[in-house]
């Protein structure tokens, strides 16, 4: 069997030493600190955030680390480690569509706090990602967080801003000024998580609930299948729109709102009948919201069979319901079930990205042995591989923060 690619959380320490001085060399000057977000998996809960339903994510280890300083004459200089491209500019030039790709990510902060911060703020920013990108980990809410976290603890007048109002503010930056219609569970799990456990959110009024990880003999692996993955591309949109559709046709105000057991009724499938597809997206997302609120008392019970097959089944209404699956996705579902994992399934906005697998922990080696030879047969690309273990959210980094 061939070596398995294991991804390593990077050290904080090492990263916040190695990016400040990269700032020095680059900016000519020391930055003001070095801050840090993580990316999330998502172990239940897909496509429901922006229905005002539940999810239950947890904080990677892996974390974007942002040095950042504060200028005063509205000048934007946003470079990265890993990205050729930057952008410099000014505060006013930043809008919709304004800077383009990355840099998108971290000027859509600046432009969402805007009200709240003082004429002429500007920043020199460098980012270091340490959270696959594309793998539907959600490295662009890390992005954006990272750098919320820094300018809320760098602006005084911010001081009173909520973990609650800046996921608001990443998110605004995420839909505005980078066009991607997503909803807020990667911003507020990033921004809002308790370490080691994962967090119950509910959409509907974005209140949160750590959930304790209460199977120690298990663990979350974590498959990229390293299909390209894009949430500014139609297809998310076009779930979240068609969702949109289906509530006002049964005059909701979202899809929260349908009772479970109304799913069969004749009025609910009279009302859907205009909209395409509306029915199947319908019934993911009220099956999903149950599978949620189940799998945490499964949690409580300690039944990891019961988690396993939560997981399964919601892999099979994105797959069969929400479409919005695809077939590395499944192979690597398949091929860990039949290596024994107790449940899996995609994570994330899917059409690629990552698939979660709950593993008795002696067998992380051979699901993901079997998972990475099931690829190989199928002519995939090799997939490389995390464990999700529950984290700390965003945060300075350096200088450390006293007390
Ligand atoms: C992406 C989005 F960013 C989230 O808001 C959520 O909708 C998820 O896809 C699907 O559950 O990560």
């Amino acid at each position: 069997m061939s070596i398995l690619t294991w991804l390593e959380p990077a050290d904080d320490d090492t990263v916040a030493e190695t990016l400040a001085q990269s700032f020095r060399q680059r900016f000519g000057v020391a930055p003001d600190g070095v801050w840090a977000a993580p990316g999330r998996v998502n172990l239940i809960g897909e496509h429901t955030d922006y229905n005002g339903g539940f999810a239950l994510p947890l904080a990677l280890p892996h974390r974007t680390y942002a040095a950042v300083r504060l200028r005063d004459d509205g000048v934007l200089r946003i470079a990265s480690a890993q990205q050729p491209s930057s952008w410099e500019g000014r505060v006013e030039e930043v809008g919709p569509g304004r800077p383009q790709g990355w840099p998108a990510y971290v000027a859509g902060v600046v432009w969402a706090l805007a009200d709240r911060l003082p004429d002429g703020l500007g920043l020199d920013v460098l980012v270091d990602g340490h959270v696959p990108l594309g793998a539907g980990l959600s490295s662009s809410a890390a992005l954006s967080c990272s750098v919320g976290v820094a300018v809320r603890d760098l602006v005084r007048g911010l001081a009173g801003l909520s973990d609650a109002d800046l996921a608001a503010a990443c998110v605004r930056a995420e839909n505005e000024v980078a066009g991607a219609a997503t909803g807020g569970m990667d911003q507020t799990v990033s921004l809002r998580a308790v370490d080691e456990h994962l967090l119950l959110i509910d959409a509907r009024d974005h209140s949160v609930l750590p959930v304790a990880w209460t199977l120690p003999g298990h663990e979350v692996l974590v498959v990229d299948t390293r299909a390209h993955h894009s949430l500014a591309d139609g297809q998310y949109a076009a779930r979240r729109d068609t969702c949109e559709r289906a509530a006002t046709a049964l005059g909701m105000g979202s899809l929260r709102e349908l009772d479970p057991g109304r799913l069969e009724d004749a009025d609910v499938r009279r009302a859907l009948a205009d909209v395409p597809d509306g029915m199947a997206r319908v019934r993911h997302v009220v099956t999903e919201n149950g599978r949620v609120l189940d799998l945490v008392g499964a949690l409580q019970e300690q039944d990891a069979v019961l988690v396993g097959s939560l997981m399964t089944g919601s892999h099979e209404s994105l797959r069969d319901d929400y479409e919005v699956s695809c077939r590395e996705l499944d192979v690597a579902v398949t091929a860990a079930l039949g290596a024994g994992a107790l449940g899996a399934r995609m994570t994330g906005g899917g059409f690629g990205g990552s698939a979660i697998a709950l593993v008795d922990r002696e067998d992380v080696e051979l699901v993901a042995g079997a998972v990475a030879e099931a690829f190989a047969d199928e002519g995939l690309t090799e997939p490389h591989f995390l464990e999700a273990a529950p984290s700390r959210p965003a945060g300075r980094v350096a200088p450390r923060p006293t007390g």
